[in-house]
């Protein structure tokens, strides 16, 4: 034996193994109780030095993500040997927000770890809902578009593709929303405040990253010190992405700013000790935290150093590794693919261009060629006030040569459209770079288009509006570069993990086929009219309901009834999405069953959740109205326990992968033509929701592919609302709907607002007084009619879950699967890159 050898070591010879101490070394034997493997006790004892006994629920959880994280480490860093020696075509993903929400249980599942895990649960007693309940979510984006990159990457993954994504390691993620009398409080989400066992720092990866300017902290504001270069240092953190399998794992790279000298000697010698580490401060506060806004754009000197950090570093790190296997710059484009994720990183244009211009040596020419057959970007909106305009002014300051860069790549576009429409002045400048007439501004989005070869939307009709409406000039000039790449969600997290007991339900009925490739759910079909199957989801809906209801209560004390219909909208809260016009429903059930209190209504209890950017006013006052309705129905006799409204603070990753399984209605009742494309539609359609929306963003081909006849579409149509626009008048609605007038009676009387004359007076002002931009009350009687509807089919099990069954069965083309499959073949030209299939021993 080995350790018999170590204990009588003669002096000089070869010293004992770690693992192989003897009893004398102070501790005596080290004992690990159990049948499994040990690695969590290790972790407890080596990492906390607790006993198992005494650990408490954070460091168990720390212990079982760290075993875990041993698990997949030796196939992570085969995953990167493998692209290395095999050079495929990689693919990075540029983007400033990546909303993961919790790892622990994700990568446990994508590892097929489950019944290991379920063992260790059962063997050591453990408390599992208070253990991952102890992992904060990273909360590292605003929504949609933050999400759907976090599903990207576990597609891209599971699709063993060589992709890699990009974003900024804030230390501070959306805030933490709590509700005050009403109204949205916003708390920091230190989510970091306690070790990451998902992140590993890369020092050895760090990047140097030149500016034009220094910053400094006054009055607790970022200034420009203007003539003073500054560089910052890029701190690569990376997290390991699991693909479906745990074949391939891939790496999300996150970057943290901080200053290059830990230390400025000279003004530390000169007594400057303060003011040497207070600078220190100002690099580190590019990555602080994540702007909470996700539509508006403007003004925000911070936003625009962190777009750029994320650029810079990013591209400064994939150029280093083609660099190391590929001497040729010309084969830069048939190596690397970076999709830009809105326009958040589109100054990757100007810094791909110069680096080819300033580092390679290139000519303007074969530069421009490569950068455009590298880059992709993506739209993700269509509201002018979230297109992202710099000022001139600040790349002056900060970026003068990509200014440069900028400037010459505008002179040739308007040169060319010169010349392909001589004369047409109006064109050049709708499609030029450079907004002018008062402050001059840089348009992102036709840098990232003109700077691209692919430009797509979300969804269909998202983009055709792009093509026909925002960027029409561009698309016209360039229409060979527009396309669509519908959205999809990562069917492993919204149905798999979250969702067990429909998850079997399916498994059980056509094999697991579909985790890997949803379209399989099709395969339900034939089973529509199957007795037992039928029973068979609904029990399964039964199941997420009392789960959730069960959830709701121990950690809010909110009692809901498992038996009235769950009918709920969750997203960011923002006029366009509407949650007014869904009050506004609410609101008239609760006058009818005033007026006819023996009214036959299903019982109801309708869930809100979102958050308000901070200093959108409108969208949290929306919020204060939804609470007020919560509480007033509470507080009527007669309403009371048929109708109930619930806003639910802190919407985030984890709420929405419980409250969905659990929800039997959806609402998707944006202002058509408003809504890009949506994403928790599609997980509400695979979680078997019914959903009653209007035609806009993927949800008009999500009734496509379900059938017209198994959703609940209503409203006007995105030509329609813009055909309004000359002369829609809420004010005819009021006077012509009784309904209408009754309900916009009730809330003008201040009825759900006693003591908040303000609010009643700004619901006035939306609705009636400035016009109703958002269309509510032209939808509002045929959002009701279609709720009407809705609730008849309720009154016949069978019948719904029929519809919510040929729902989940046509939702496979939903699954970022598919999409990520498009955006491949179309957009990147790239394919799978699969780690050899054994498993390889350490050496
Ligand atoms: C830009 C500049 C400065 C500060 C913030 C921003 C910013 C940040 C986030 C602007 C927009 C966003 C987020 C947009 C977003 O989430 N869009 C949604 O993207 C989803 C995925 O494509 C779509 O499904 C939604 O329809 C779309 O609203």
């Amino acid at each position: 034996m080995r350790s018999e050898k170590a204990a009588g070591q003669p002096q000089g010879s070869e010293p004992p193994a770690f693992q192989d101490l003897p009893e004398h070394y102070g501790c005596g034997p080290i004992r690990f109780r159990g049948s499994h493997d040990g690695l969590y006790e290790r972790h407890l004892l080596f990492d906390n030095v607790v006993a198992p006994e005494d650990a408490d629920s954070r460091e168990r959880y720390e212990a079982i993500a760290r075993s875990v994280r041993d698990v997949l480490s030796q196939r992570w860093q085969l995953t990167e040997q493998t692209y290395r020696r095999e050079n495929p075509k990689r693919i990075y993903y540029l983007s400033m927000e990546f909303l993961i929400g919790r790892s622990l249980s994700n990568n446990i599942l994508n590892l097929r770890l489950d019944p290991l895990a379920r063992r260790l649960f059962d063997q050591e007693h453990l408390d599992e809902t208070a253990i991952l309940a102890e992992e904060p979510d990273a909360g590292l984006g605003n929504g949609g578009l933050g999400r759907l990159a976090a599903c990207f990457l576990d597609s891209m993954a599971t699709m063993q593709l060589p992709a890699m994504g990009y974003g900024l390691r804030y230390e501070y993620g959306i805030f933490k929303q709590t509700i005050v009398d009403g109204w949205q409080r916003e708390q920091p989400d230190n989510w970091l405040r306690r070790p990451d066992p998902w992140e590993i720092a890369r020092p050895e990866d760090a990047v140097e990253i030149d500016l034009g300017c220094s910053f400094e902290v006054r009055g607790g504001n970022l200034r420009v010190a203007v003539g003073m270069p500054s560089r910052l240092l890029g701190m690569p953190y990376d997290r390991p992405i699991v693909g479906y399998g745990g074949r391939t794992i891939n790496t999300l790279r996150l970057w943290a700013a901080a200053t290059p000298q830990t230390f400025d000697f000279q003004a530390f010698s000169a007594g400057e000790f303060v003011s040497a580490l207070a600078q220190r401060l100002t690099a580190e506060t590019v990555t602080r935290v994540l702007y909470p806004d996700d539509s508006t754009s403007m003004g925000q000197g911070l936003r625009f150093v962190q777009e750029y950090f994320l650029v810079a570093c990013s591209l400064a790190d994939l150029i280093r590794r083609f660099r190391a296997t590929n001497s040729d710059w010309q084969l830069l484009s048939d190596k690397v693919a970076i999709q830009l994720n809105d326009t958040h990183p589109s100054l990757a244009v100007a810094e791909l261009m110069r680096i080819l211009l300033d580092e390679a040596e290139l000519a303007w020419d074969e530069a421009w060629d490569i950068t455009r057959r590298c880059l992709a970007y993506t739209n993700h909106t269509l509201l002018p006030e979230a297109l992202e305009k710099w000022p001139l002014r600040w790349f002056e300051l900060m970026l003068p040569r990509q200014l440069e860069i900028i400037l010459e790549i505008d002179r040739r576009l308007r040169d060319e459209i010169l010349a392909r429409f001589p004369g047409d002045q109006g064109r050049v400048e709708r499609a030029s770079l450079i907004e002018r007439g008062g402050e001059r501004l840089v348009r992102m989005a036709n840098l990232a288009i003109v700077g691209s070869h692919s430009t797509n939307g979300v969804a269909e009709i998202h983009s055709r509006l792009l093509r026909e409406t925002t960027v029409r000039d561009l698309a016209e000039i360039f229409p060979g570069r527009f396309n669509n790449k519908t959205n999809g969600v990562t069917p492993r997290r919204w149905l798999l993990l979250s969702n067990p007991p429909l998850a079997r339900c399916i498994t059980e009925a056509v094999g697991d086929g579909w985790v890997t490739d949803l379209a399989e759910l099709e395969r339900m079909k034939p089973l529509v009219d199957d007795s037992g199957f039928v029973d068979s989801v609904r029990r399964a809906k039964r199941m997420a309901k009392l789960g959730f209801a069960e959830w709701l209560q121990a950690s809010a004390g909110i009692v809901v009834d498992p038996d009235a219909i769950f009918d709920s909208q969750i997203k960011r809260i923002h006029e366009y999405k509407r949650q007014l016009l869904n009050a506004l429903r609410i609101a008239t059930l609760y006058n009818r069953i005033r007026e006819n209190p023996n009214l036959d209504i299903a019982p109801r209890t309708f869930f809100f959740s979102g958050k308000a950017a901070p200093a959108y006013h409108v969208a949290k006052l929306i919020i204060k109205f939804l609470n007020n309705l919560a509480g007033t129905i509470d507080a009527d006799p007669v309403v009371r326990g048929r109708l109930k409204v619930v806003f639910l603070p802190d919407y985030c990753v984890s709420l929405a992968e419980r409250l969905i399984p659990a929800s039997d209605v959806s609402n998707q009742i944006s202002t058509a033509g408003y809504e890009a494309s949506g994403t928790s539609n599609m997980k509400f359609m695979m979680n078997g929701a019914l959903t009653i929306g209007t035609r806009d963003g993927a949800t008009i081909e999500m009734a496509e592919a379900a059938g017209e006849e198994n959703f609940f579409l209503f409203g006007l149509t995105a030509d329609e609302v813009a055909g309004s626009r000359g002369w829609y008048s809420p004010l005819w609605h009021y006077d012509n709907e009784p309904e209408t007038r009754a309900v916009l009676d009730l809330i003008l009387s201040g009825h759900f607002c006693r003591y908040d004359p303000d609010v009643v007076d700004a619901l006035r002002n939306i609705l009636l007084t400035s016009g109703d931009v958002f269309r509510h009350l032209a939808d509002l009687t045929s959002y009701l009619e279609a709720d009407q509807r809705l609730q008849a089919l309720y009154g016949d099990p069978s019948a719904w879950t029929r519809k919510a069954l040929l729902n989940i069965a046509n939702s496979g083309r939903f699954s970022s699967d598919r999409t990520i499959g498009e955006y491949a073949a179309e957009i990147w030209n790239a394919g799978p890159c699969p780690p050899p299939p054994e498993r390889t021993r350490p050496r």
